[in-house]
């Protein structure tokens, strides 16, 4: 009780301060004529227009005035990253697709076009990370939001960045994120130390010379395939075809890179020989810095780190290397998955060494992980525990939490049963009712079989309470800002406790983001907030998009073939 007093007096503060208070989202909205920005320099990147790297971006969101419009297309075609030929799925053609660029506080509008006939796939996009507070129904999910977008029809997403930072946008539709549609989103705001320059996003990908659809079949029967490569920003070499990834810096200057792990089932230790890396954030958060070799990066998360070049003398060319923990990946060309800093014009082969690691498949240490915007957790009203099991039926591997594998209907999504009412749904759908506004919700996960799955859940940045390997002695982070983040690991033999308040209403996914377990039904969702969340969705955009899918389906009979997410 005294905890939501303070909230709420915390507000009415800021709404003093800055006039622009972000409570519901009719106030997010009511406009305030919007002043030009000129954001910060490389001197002053705490600073933002009147606001800072403390100010509550929950609560609290510049005004800009700005709305920005993308137009994709989501295209077949034949690439060859790593000098073997395959064919791929892609936004505007381009693995990764075009960057999002857009300030804290601006609205988004993305119309998103489906190319994919020859495939019949339909299609969806997912904002990753974006808490999406009060637009739901943009969240881009098959089965939970949407009906699949048919090939030849378009959808149109609407969201404002509540957030800043580095995140990416995804097909959320079986496994066609990992055929290469994806691409980086960049909110440029405060950050929480200086740099020169902003290299953009880096995306680490695993990569085969088959598709992700073909090896389904093998990881379906007989477990995780062997991955052929990986790439760096969409390149690499693969038997002295193909081309590395390199990157130009000059000496003395310091370099922003917004490190993104894309890969469909691959945990990566990066690093830049002889550099140090100062992380700044971890997805849409940011941190207070700290100082490290290597990163350790599960699949779905971000790391925002700045790279000073200050090893000239060392040598010109260094290696940064994108390296498969065995632990928990399969890759044939484990070390050979490298980009080129380098200090020249132009990049040639380095002899540097790798920093001293132990390969495993965990996060970075929770102590490390220290939010500038400090934040919070009341105790539990919500109380929720999930085991991770996997069985076989019909001789396909399955995923379950607490004994229920999903498997939701691309045609009919929740979004479309809550307004039609629904007030039960089926097992199958692994429901969990949030119903109260602004309660605290814990969930352990835990599991004995010895599988690690990065754990990310939609519309929150959930708190990390506790992490590590069984058996768990009870205890927790601190209630006073604990690591604060989207996307964390359930360690193999391990358990993840979690805890987020209901503060967005909506029918939000949480999920491995390995792209096989997700395929095979490892996820659930909340419903949270029902009748709110059914005020949110506009039913004539939903309806047509499922119209216009169910008229494709009946002429060209597609068959769903996975959990639906
Ligand atoms: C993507 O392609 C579409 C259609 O060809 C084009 O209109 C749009 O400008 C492109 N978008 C970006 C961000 O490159
Ligand atoms: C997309 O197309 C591929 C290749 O035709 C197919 O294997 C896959 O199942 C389809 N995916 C979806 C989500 O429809
Ligand atoms: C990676 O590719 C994206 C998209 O093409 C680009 O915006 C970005 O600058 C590249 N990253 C680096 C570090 O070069
Ligand atoms: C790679 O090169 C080796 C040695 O030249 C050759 O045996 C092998 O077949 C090649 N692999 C592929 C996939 O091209
Ligand atoms: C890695 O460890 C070995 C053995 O302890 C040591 O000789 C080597 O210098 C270390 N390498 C680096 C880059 O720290
Ligand atoms: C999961 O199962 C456990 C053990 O049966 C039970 O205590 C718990 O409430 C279940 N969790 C949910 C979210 O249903
Ligand atoms: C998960 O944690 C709970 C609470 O500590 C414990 O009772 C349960 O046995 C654990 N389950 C697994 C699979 O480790
Ligand atoms: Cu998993």
């Amino acid at each position: 009780m005294t905890f939501h007093f303070l909230i709420f007096l915390a507000h009415v503060l800021e709404a003093v301060a800055f006039s622009i208070p972000l409570l519901e989202p009719q106030e997010a909205s009511a406009s305030k004529k919007a002043k030009p920005c000129s954001g910060n320099t490389a001197s002053t990147r705490q600073r933002w227009c009147d606001f800072n790297i403390n100010t509550d971006y929950t609560t609290v969101v510049p005004n800009t005035g700005v709305t920005r419009e993308y137009w994709f297309s989501i295209d077949q075609i034949t690439i060859a990253p790593d000098g073997v030929p395959r064919f791929a799925m892609a936004v505007n053609g381009t693995i990764p697709g075009p960057t999002i660029f857009a300030n804290w506080g601006d609205e988004l509008v993305i119309h998103v076009t489906n190319h994919l006939q020859a495939a019949k796939n339909g299609t969806s996009i997912h904002w990753h990370g974006i808490r999406q507070h009060y637009t739901n129904p943009s969240d881009g999910v098959v089965s939970i939001t949407q009906c699949p977008t048919a090939p030849r029809s378009s959808i149109t997403y609407r969201w404002r960045a509540h957030q800043y930072g580095s995140t990416w946008y995804h097909s959320h539709i079986g496994l066609q994120a990992w055929e290469g549609v994806f691409g980086g989103i960049i909110i440029n705001g405060p950050a929480s130390a200086n740099y020169n320059v902003d290299k953009g996003s880096l995306f680490l990908t695993d990569w085969s010379h088959q598709t992700a659809d073909e090896l389904y079949t093998y990881a379906q029967t007989q477990g995780q395939p062997t991955l052929d490569n990986g790439l760096i920003n969409g390149t690499n070499v693969y038997n002295s075809t193909g081309s590395r990834f390199s990157m130009k810096v000059n000496k003395g200057e310091s370099y922003r890179l917004r490190i993104i792990n894309a890969a469909i089932d691959t945990h990566w230790k990066f690093m830049i020989d002889n550099h140090q890396l100062t992380v700044i954030g971890m997805d849409l958060v940011p941190i207070n810095p700290y100082t490290t070799t290597f990163i350790d990066i599960g699949m779905g998360q971000r790391y925002d780190v700045i790279v000073i070049a200050n090893q000239q003398k060392v040598a010109k060319d260094f290696w940064m290397r994108s390296i498969p923990q065995i632990e928990c990946s399969k890759n044939v060309n484990v070390d050979n998955i490298k980009g080129i800093m380098t200090y020249n014009n132009k990049a040639r082969t380095p002899t540097t060494s790798a920093f001293n690691f132990t390969d495993s498949c965990i996060d970075e240490d929770m102590s490390n992980l220290v939010p500038i915007v400090t934040k919070s957790v009341s105790s539990t009203e919500w109380s929720l525990m999930e085991d991770v099991t996997e069985t076989k039926s019909n001789n396909l591997f399955r995923w379950h939490l607490n004994t229920t594998t999903l498997q939701a209907n691309w045609e009919d999504p929740t979004l479309q049963q809550i307004y039609n009412g629904a007030t039960t749904f089926a097992q199958s759908d692994a429901v969990i009712q949030l119903p109260r506004a602004k309660e605290w919700v814990y969930l352990l996960i835990n599991t004995t079989l010895s599988v690690a799955h990065p754990i990310h859940l939609h519309g929150h940045d959930f708190f990390l309470m506790a992490q590590g390997k069984n058996p768990w002695d009870g205890s927790t982070n601190c209630m006073l800002n604990p690591p604060r983040r989207d996307t964390a690991i359930l360690e193999s033999t391990g358990y993840l406790l979690i805890a987020f308040e209901t503060d967005n209403p909506g029918a939000w996914l949480m999920h491995c983001h390995i792209g096989w377990h997700a395929n095979e039904g490892f996820a659930l969702q909340f419903v949270e907030r029902y009748s709110e969340a059914k005020k949110l969705i506009d039913s004539q955009a939903l309806e047509e998009n499922c119209a216009s899918w169910k008229t494709y389906d009946r002429s060209y009979n597609v068959k769903q073939e996975d959990s639906g997410i």
